[in-house]
């Protein structure tokens, strides 16, 4: 006779008090967690660069999920970095897929999880199944084997962690890379002075729009508790879940080493990166209003890989930035319209921003 699947679940952490503190002079307290769990399955010993956000990204992802976990991770930094032989950061299952495969990989072992534990051959419950697959694979090269697991509601979270390059081959342009970014792949001279000429990809809202059964989430390394809950949520519900985040890349991207949480904050504030949940119940997008709405020049005088830009990148950019403000369903502030006037701008160099207060951990 067939053994039932009992699933496991996961209690969400605590969003309000400190933890939700968001202006500047409070932003620090956003990094006290005192609900943290205590393990980490991803643990040091790892080899990416100092800063590194897709490392922030792994060790958040695998707290939240804690030790009853089996991840797959397709090749890029987070194999290349994390796996070299016997010395591994994981005290949880882990396994390597070619670059295509994370989503088939998956579907494999959530199938075989099933099979084994209804058989009796596995004691159960059935494990957190996670594959994590950077923006090359799961926005490129790997898009149809994901989609087709979303589309067939495997019980796993499909994770994109998106550093917006094929960071692991150097730092070569992905779709995700946004407009005017400079990659090894996409020069500026002078026939295009811009770098990548395209906007980015909309990954997240393909997958909600394509897959609407599927729980879908963006998150960034600025907002742990928003992505460990989501990394809960998704793991919680049964069937497929797909969540995008945004991990800044230290070496692609050249900034302060120190800066890459401050990023995933910036990012948002600066309306380049809606953060968002969709319900698959209600098919409705629920959108994270930020307290502060910044100009693009914020984000983009943070990073060298911006360096070149000339005042109508800058525009161009605030223009796009205004129009997700918009599909969030927020206001325009008058400045910030004012920007879509390259006018307005310097070249980006010339440019300045308010560094910050370090809002990031260890502050
Ligand atoms: C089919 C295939 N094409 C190309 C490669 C070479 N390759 C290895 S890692 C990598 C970069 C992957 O980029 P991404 O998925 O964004 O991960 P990241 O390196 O940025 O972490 C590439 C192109 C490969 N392994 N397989
Ligand atoms: S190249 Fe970028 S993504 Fe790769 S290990 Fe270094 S910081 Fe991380
Ligand atoms: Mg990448």
């Amino acid at each position: 006779m067939a053994i039932e699947v009992t699933r496991q679940y996961l209690p969400l952490l605590e969003e309000e008090g400190r933890g939700a503190a968001a202006d500047d002079q409070a932003g620090r307290d956003r990094h006290y967690l005192p609900d943290l769990p205590d393990e980490d399955p991803y643990q040091a010993g790892h080899r990416t660069c100092a800063g590194c956000g897709p490392a922030i990204e792994y060790r958040w992802v695998l707290k939240a999920a804690g030790q009853d976990t089996v991840v797959a991770g397709p090749t890029g930094c987070m194999y290349v970095a994390n796996s070299t032989y016997l010395c591994t950061p994981y005290t949880v299952p882990w396994a390597h897929t070619p670059i295509a495969s994370g989503g088939s990989f998956t579907s494999g072992m959530a199938a075989g999880y099933e099979a084994m534990i209804r058989k009796g051959r596995h004691p159960g419950p059935y494990p957190n199944i996670i594959v994590m697959a950077g923006d090359g694979s799961a926005a490129d090269i790997g898009l149809g084997s994901i989609s087709g697991a979303l589309y067939r509601n495997h019980d796993a979270l499909f994770i994109c962690y998106d550093n917006e390059c094929y960071a692991n081959t150097g730092i070569q342009v992905s779709p995700t890379t946004p407009y005017a970014g400079l990659t090894t792949f996409t020069p500026f001279g002078k026939a295009n002075t811009a770098g990548k000429q395209l906007p980015p990809k909309n990954l997240a809202k393909m997958m909600a729009e394509g897959h609407p059964h599927c729980y879908v989430a963006t998150t960034t390394v600025g907002y742990p508790v928003d992505l460990m809950n989501k990394t809960r949520k998704g793991l919680n519900l049964r069937g497929a879940a797909f969540m995008h985040c945004y991990t800044p890349c230290q070496k692609g991207w050249v900034y302060q080493t120190s800066m890459t949480v401050e990023l995933g904050r910036r990012v948002v504030e600066a309306g380049l990166f809606p953060v968002w949940e969709y319900d698959p119940e209600e098919r409705t997008y629920h959108y994270f209003h930020p307290p502060v709405q910044r100009p693009v020049t914020d984000y983009l005088a943070m990073q060298g890989r911006f360096g070149h830009m000339l005042p109508e990148h800058v525009a161009a950019t605030q223009r796009a930035a205004n129009l997700n403000w918009q599909d969030m369903g927020m206001d325009v502030p008058a400045e910030l319209r004012e920007g879509e006037d390259p006018a307005r701008h310097a070249r980006l160099k010339e440019e300045s921003y308010s560094m910050p207060l370090n809002r990031g951990i260890g502050a």
